[in-house]
């Protein structure tokens, strides 16, 4: 496994986790020579229920012991046993007749793990297979107490909180890095029930009504004849139908932009996406959509970047998340609310808000924080908890109420659907991750996978058998009662409101808001995806549709693709910018920010200790980076290099810093005879330097050097008065110099277009 580079943050050592496995990692039990090991691995359950909460089975005693923790049943004692608790004494060699007999079908021990094994694997989910997930805490500020009732969001209310981010196409052993929507997912295991936010990092979707679901995942899937390509959208049935239905513009744009394309789950926002409805105990109503501000800011990487990440590391976003996590550097996202009044239309200056294609511009409505949620705990099994955890949007709390969005709508019938089937029956929230952490009593029973034990003969209302439980609460009871709301005289159709025609307004509004160097990758992103289409009609019409978002864009994107522009067919939107939507122009922590360290066996040592050091300090990561593995200066204080040039690629890390040397070295970065480690004949910089630098410039990022690293530079062909390109006599003002660069996140200017 690779390193994790975060771990340095703190001062945990490197082991520290394992440290109660005996050295050679064999569990041994009572009576062997080495002292007891209690566990060979520490399993957690998911956060602990609060004293006064109980979970599905210990409201449904067995008259055994009901406070079972998952490790009970399953990894308890010290002796490897079958999963009826028999001891076993070998489980390495089949029961055979003779050494070299044929194996004996009564070896229960074989059939029981291999069946297991067998069946170890459920279905990955239909869309979002492939995610990461943390535990975390969430506080709610109080500022949502005047429009909802819901308990966890009132004054410094903390909730046990479980998240999952996702993509959404690929197969769960897809790469992280696609050009895709990100899931993000959030349930909170609240006092009145669980709420689960089933969001998105774009705030808008490709259709407003559930029925064209299965066309739209269709279409993005790969290719059912040949199953290609992989989490991808680029292909030609995506293209085909999101053209051919051009409510799926605005969304498509978004996935365009550099929002397809995130740097970290860390550094992505969060949407609702519908229009909710809160309500408080007096029964007023407002209409919300639901944010997720991210900390660190919203950040992405460039399209070459995530490419070459997909082959690197196809678990870049997981390894980071996890990473940053285990190294105390814990993700934090502020929730916020925009709030409209609750009126007959359901819109707000003109804006539909049942129409899950449209945003409110947030200079209309600004986003206005309710709460904070931190992410502190790795799960600890992936399985157990990432894989098996069931989210669903009708999850609700009181105080939290839906609205009519047809998008919605369909939504509240297929969660709970598929859950059945990729779960194998109905008894899903008996899981431990799914369990609420508010006490359960209802009146469900039996089913597939049931492991509560019932007591009482009369699960059925109303009943005399049981004493009349359990009873029903009212709304002073925390009852969850649905808001009475008018339904507007209606006669039964199969249609959408003539407000939810207009599909390139806000598409055309979204790329006004971006900066120069924003649309260019997204003329890029056009131009790649539709230049791996096959179909020329499909092409042709992608193009009209650009047309009428902006003739420049449709200019750009034709041109690439060598095809004429087509006009715009109707007239086009006068749409104003919404600066929010930019994510260039502003400047944001550091924190976990890594910076690769490139040495050689003529560095200064001692500048390359200070400048580690440094970026620690100031919660950033140092990953040194040498010709090869072990430790530098290992006579003196010994520096551990962490990636050597056969292994380090520039897209691992947001800057450089080339070490200097102490004396001026004609050979720094030489390239090295392989088997020797001592410099080359030529004395040419190593192409694995060049080729890091040349990356590390073409996608934006900051690259600094000290006392000799010019030599480097010059030979990679970069002006050593570039933008972003900073020198220095030493590694402390080296890095000083860089760190006054970091916070824009790229150097921006650096693109062609310029911000
Ligand atoms: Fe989902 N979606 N979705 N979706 N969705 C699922 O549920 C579905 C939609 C979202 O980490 C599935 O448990 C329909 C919008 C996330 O486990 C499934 C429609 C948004 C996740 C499903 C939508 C989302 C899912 C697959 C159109 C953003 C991953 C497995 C009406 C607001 C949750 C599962 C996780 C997962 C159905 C549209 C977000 C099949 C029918 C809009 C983050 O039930």
């Amino acid at each position: 496994m690779t390193e994790n580079p975060l771990k340095r943050m703190t001062d945990k050592p490197a082991d520290a986790r394992r440290d109660d496995r005996p050295a050679d990692g064999v569990p041994r039990g009572p009576g062997a020579e080495s002292p007891p090991v209690a566990e060979p691995t520490t399993p957690r359950p998911p956060l602990p229920p609060r004293p006064d909460q109980t979970a599905p089975e210990t409201v449904s005693p067995t008259g055994r012991p009901t406070e079972a923790e998952p490790t009970a049943r399953a990894q308890a004692g010290p002796y490897l046993t079958t999963a009826q608790g028999n001891r076993l004494y070998d489980t390495d060699h089949s029961l055979k007749a003779g050494d070299r007999g044929p194996v004996l079908l009564q070896d229960h021990h074989l059939r029981e793990k291999i069946t297991h094994f067998d069946h170890e694997r459920i279905p990955e989910r239909v869309v979002h297979a492939r995610g990461a997930a943390a535990h975390g805490v969430f506080q709610g500020y109080g500022t949502a107490a005047s429009v909802t009732r819901a308990a966890f969001l009132q004054r410094d209310v903390e909730t046990p909180v479980f998240v999952r981010f996702s993509t959404v196409l690929g197969s769960r052993g897809s790469a992280d890095t696609v050009r895709d929507t990100r899931g993000f997912a959030t349930k909170f295991y609240t006092s009145e029930g669980t709420f689960d936010l089933v969001g998105n990092n774009i705030p808008v979707f490709f259709i407003q009504d559930a029925v064209k679901f299965p066309d739209v995942i269709h279409a993005g899937k790969p290719h059912p004849d040949r199953e290609i390509p992989q989490a991808q959208s680029a292909h030609d049935t995506f293209w085909d139908f999101v053209t051919l239905h051009t409510e799926a513009t605005h969304h498509t744009l978004w996935n365009m932009s550099d929002r397809g394309i995130p740097r970290s789950f860390r550094m992505m926002e969060g949407f609702g996406v519908h229009t909710f409805r809160l309500v408080t105990a007096e029964g007023v109503t407002t209409l919300v959509k639901f944010h997720w501000k991210p900390r660190l800011g919203v950040h992405s990487l460039v399209w070459e970047e995530a490419q070459l990440i997909g082959g690197m590391d196809p678990d870049f976003h997981r390894r980071d998340l996890a990473d940053a996590i285990e190294a105390g550097a814990y993700p934090q996202w502020e929730l916020g609310i925009q709030t409209f009044p609750d009126t007959p239309e359901q819109t707000f200056e003109g804006i539909d808000l049942l129409d899950p294609t449209k945003i409110v511009p947030e200079e209309l409505a600004p986003v206005q924080p309710i709460g904070l949620l931190t992410l502190n705990a790795n799960p600890t099994n992936f399985f157990a908890e990432t894989e098996q955890v069931a989210f669903h949007p009708g999850h609700l709390v009181p105080g939290i109420d839906v609205t009519d969005d047809p998008l919605l709508a369909g939504r509240l019938f297929s969660y709970l659907d598929t859950q059945i089937s990729r779960l194998g029956g109905p008894n899903f929230a008996q899981i431990p991750v799914n369990r609420p952490h508010a006490p359960v009593n209802d009146m469900l029973r039996d089913g597939m996978h049931q492991t509560a034990v019932h007591t009482g003969v009369a699960p059925y209302r109303p009943n005399s058998l049981d004493g009349g439980c359990p009873f029903l609460a009212g709304a002073d009871t925390h009852a969850y009662v649905e808001t009475p709301v008018p339904v507007p005289e209606a006669r039964k159709v199969r249609g959408a409101p003539e407000s939810f025609a207009d599909h390139f307004g806000q598409p055309r509004l979204f790329w006004l808001s971006m900066s120069p160097v924003e649309r260019e990758h997204i003329v890029a992103a056009y131009t790649f995806e539709l230049g791996k289409c096959y179909e020329q009609a499909v092409k042709e019409r992608a193009l009209r549709v650009l047309a009428n978002i902006d003739p420049e864009l449709c200019e750009q994107v034709a041109a690439g693709l060598g095809l004429p522009a087509p006009e715009a067919t109707a007239p086009l939107f006068a749409a104003d910018a919404s600066p929010a939507l930019s994510q260039v122009g502003r400047t944001w922590p550091l924190d976990g920010r890594v910076i690769g360290v490139v040495t050689d066996g003529t560095s200064d040592l001692d500048g390359v200790r200070t400048v580690c050091e440094a970026l620690h300090t100031a919660g950033m990561v140092p990953l040194v980076i040498a010709p090869t593995g072990g430790k530098l200066d290992p006579e003196g204080e010994p520096i551990t290099v962490q990636r050597t040039f056969a292994t380090a690629r520039s897209v691992e890390y947001d800057a450089v810093l080339l070490a200097g040397a102490p004396e001026p070295a004609a050979d720094a970065y030489g390239a090295r005879d392989a088997k020797a480690g001592e410099p080359g004949t030529d004395g040419a910089v190593d192409p694995r330097v060049l080729l890091m630098l040349n990356e590390a410039f073409r996608h934006g990022k900051v690259i600094g050097g000290w006392a000799g690293a010019q030599r480097a530079l010059q030979s990679a062909g970069i002006p050593v008065d570039a933008p972003g390109v900073v020198t220095a006599d030493t590694g402390s003002s080296a890095l000083d110099r860089i760190t006054r660069l970091l916070p824009e996140h790229r150097v921006w200017k650096r693109f062609r277009s310029r911000v």
